[in-house]
């Protein structure tokens, strides 16, 4: 949907958003809405575990879109690691481009004692600095982390809640109750509750 003034000199100004209808941004034109909805083909390329690749599922799920969940496995993968633009997943391939490079949050340290160290000081200064702050925000935004609404920010965090509480090995929202709600309003919505009853079970 294109939402436009009556002179469509000036444009209302909206975010998109999942919830409901795109709006599509543009100033002092007016656009053709498509007769037939764009069909794109997505192709979601990661390992069989939720981590980086789950918000995006969440937000496949949501947006009751269509795609490829290929699940790589560690022996696969060697063979198919020089295709990826990286050199790692997730990658998502649209109309067969593939893109990559989601928000990384917590990045993996192999020596065992500077991987202590960071989890002290991710528990006891990084989480609790940003989720104070993320807190307010979803205190100040009814429930939401923008526009007072369900925006994309709201289902991506929930989906890589799992992940987060994996690396800092504990319940990360233990003493963040509207962050708390807002992930249980996602995890509840209908397309995404049917998503986690039949996702493919995984410890990670
Ligand atoms: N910066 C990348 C990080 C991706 C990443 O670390 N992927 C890991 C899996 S979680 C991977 O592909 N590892 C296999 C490898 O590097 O060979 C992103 O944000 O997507």
């Amino acid at each position: 949907m294109v939402a436009l003034n009556e002179n469509a000199e000036q444009v209302i100004e909206e975010v998109p958003v999942v919830e409901g209808e795109p709006v599509v941004q543009v100033e002092g034109e007016v656009l053709e809405v498509p007769a037939e909805p764009i069909k794109n083909s997505y192709t979601l390329f990661y390992f069989n575990v939720k981590a980086l690749a789950e918000p995006l599922r969440y937000l496949f799920a949501y947006g009751a879109l269509e795609y490829e969940d290929v699940r790589v496995t560690r022996d696969e993968w060697p063979a198919l690691k020089p295709s990826m633009p990286m050199g790692q997943m997730p990658v998502l391939e649209v109309n067969g481009k593939r893109v990559h490079q989601k928000i990384a949050v917590v990045t993996y340290e192999p020596d065992d004692q500077i991987k202590e160290k960071k989890l002290i000081t991710l528990n006891n200064e990084v989480i609790p600095y940003y989720l104070e702050k993320l807190e307010q925000t979803v205190k100040d935004n009814e429930g939401y982390f923008a526009l007072k609404r369900l925006t994309w920010a709201d289902v991506y965090f929930a989906g890589i809640l799992d992940y987060m509480n994996y690396m800092a090995k504990r319940d990360i929202l233990e003493s963040y109750p509207s962050l708390r709600e807002l992930v249980d309003k996602v995890n509840n919505l209908e397309p995404i509750k049917e998503w986690i009853a039949k996702r493919p079970q995984t410890e990670v």
